[in-house]
């Protein structure tokens, strides 16, 4: 493998091409007219226009991608998360075209893509799932009776789901019908497939994921787990690994699952198994991510593993080389991702020129990051930024690390989720551990964080005119 092409934009194209120059591999970077001057471009060795702004005009233009590979000789291309990541059909081109595609087979993607699909394939390898129906559900009679027997309050998911599109929790059996024509019209209207099932509704869990590595030959390991309960309206905000609160003993049956549910779909490279953790510590599997996910860095501090490296190595057929006896756990680390968005003002998209955008440096901080100051945040694409990961020898070490480096980050310009980050690290259910994925619901407002805001800059206010007074005092000045 001598060059691949990256069909990705932003840090995550970066963070790729920084492993494949460590391996001595050149790289090839795809943009949109409105990336012209963007980092990854720069970056690349080569690189080449694709398109207009808009993604399904460059991004999302799969055929074009594969044709403009082979005529620069490209030997595999690397999708990143999002975009084209988890296109089966783009998979199988890729592979038709005698291009290496860095990830799983098109196979596997297409199982993990349907919920039912998922559920089918890891039935014989006796995984924990949560109560429900494992095959799509037309009728409202059938649905209210496998409803009684689950019990309620129960949720009706979309096959095809992806961000918590057409999920809908029934409290109680009258509103079965009405919330079955709305989360079946959802899914069609964003899937174009109309498939529900009904799983009981597990009320507070903590969302907690495995990492898998697999090669071809069969062996697959798991890099232990991924704390990602602290999101906003199915997105991510804070992530961390290790859990607080996993046990060795739950770690290893989670991680032996996640192992199975990678080897009932023949998987290929690195993938996210997700589970719930429900508040008796039973977890349940949900579905499984075929790709590089955004939050693989947390992974990569606790295990010293390169992720991206061994997403290369066995997609050019070498045998894992990593035991799962050889991995342990050290340290503790946390990402926070820094999206150009209005934390006061509903997280509303801030777009915008960074004015001012310097990055926090120094021992146990690592930042993702795909802009530099000057440029202009385009409107078309995901507004992250960059990830704000920490690193510390223990987790209030890199609660604390976080803190410092929040503050050391100068962004002005646009508005961006780091006032929300601290709010989230200073918090006490947070810090100690005590937390599901209604943190946010259960604990943030605008207001509270803007009354916070005032509060510390009445307190710094009155350190001044104390400092104030005390210097006129030493000079012996008149106040
Ligand atoms: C659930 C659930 C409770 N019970 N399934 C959200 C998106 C999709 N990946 C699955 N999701 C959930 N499935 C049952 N049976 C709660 C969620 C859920 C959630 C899961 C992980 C992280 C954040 C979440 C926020 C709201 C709901």
């Amino acid at each position: 493998m001598k060059k691949i092409l990256i069909a990705n934009r932003g840090e995550i194209a970066i963070r790729v091409m920084t492993t494949a120059k460590k391996m001595g591999i050149k790289t090839v970077a795809v943009y949109s007219t409105a990336d012209r001057n963007a980092l990854h471009v720069k970056f690349a060795d080569e690189a080449i226009c694709i398109g207009n702004p808009p993604s399904n005009e460059s991004y999302l233009l799969g055929s074009k991608i594969i044709q403009l590979a082979k005529e620069l000789g490209v030997d595999a291309i690397h999708p990143g998360y999002g975009f084209l990541s988890e296109n089966a059909a783009f998979a199988e081109e890729v592979a038709q075209n005698n291009i290496i595609f860095i990830g799983p087979k098109s196979k596997a993607i297409q199982i993990m893509g349907s919920k039912l699909a998922a559920k089918e394939a890891v039935k014989n390898y006796n995984i924990p799932m949560v109560p429900g129906i494992d095959n799509a559900i037309t009728d409202v009679s059938k649905a209210i009776k496998v409803a009684k027997e689950i019990g309620f309050p129960i949720l009706i998911k979309a096959s095809a789901g992806g961000g918590g599109k057409g999920m809908r929790v029934v409290e109680e059996e009258n509103e079965l019908e009405a919330q079955m024509e709305r989360a079946v019209s959802e899914a069609v209207s964003a899937f174009g497939d109309g498939s529900v099932f009904i799983e009981k509704y597990v009320q507070s869990p903590r969302h907690i994921e495995i990492q898998i590595l697999a090669d071809s030959y069969g062996n697959v390991i798991h890099l232990f787990e991924r704390e990602c309960s602290i999101q906003r309206r199915h997105q991510k905000v804070v992530e961390e690994a290790p859990s607080s609160i996993l046990t060795p003993t739950l770690r290893k049956k989670m991680g032996e699952a996640a192992v199975k549910v990678a080897k009932s779909c023949d998987y290929l490279g690195a993938g996210t198994v997700e589970f719930l953790l429900d508040e008796e510590n039973n977890f349940y599997f949900l579905e499984m991510n075929t790709r590089l996910q955004v939050e693989h860095p947390v992974t990569e501090l606790i295990t010293g593993i390169d992720l991206v490296e061994q997403q290369i190595r066995v997609a050019r057929g070498e045998v894992l080389s990593i035991k799962q006896e050889d991995l342990k756990i050290c340290g503790h680390a946390f990402e926070l991702r820094v999206y150009a968005e209005d934390t006061l003002n509903n997280f509303l998209p801030s777009v915008g020129k960074l004015e001012v955008y310097q990055l926090p440096k120094g021992k146990g901080i690592r930042v993702d990051n795909g802009f530099e100051e000057g440029m202009e945040i385009p409107i078309y694409y995901d507004p992250m930024l960059s990830k704000l990961i920490t690193y510390g020898k223990t987790r209030n070490e890199a609660i604390q690390l976080m803190l410092t480096a929040i503050e050391k980050y100068k962004i002005e310009g646009v508005q961006t989720t780091l006032p929300f980050g601290k709010f989230v690290f200073e918090h006490d259910a947070f810090r100690t551990g005590n937390f599901n994925t209604h943190f946010v619901k259960n604990y943030y407002s605008a207001e509270l964080l803007k009354a916070k805001i005032e509060e510390e800059a009445k307190i710094a206010a009155m350190i001044a005119v104390k400092q104030y007074l005390n210097d006129k005092k030493q000079l012996r000045l008149p106040v």
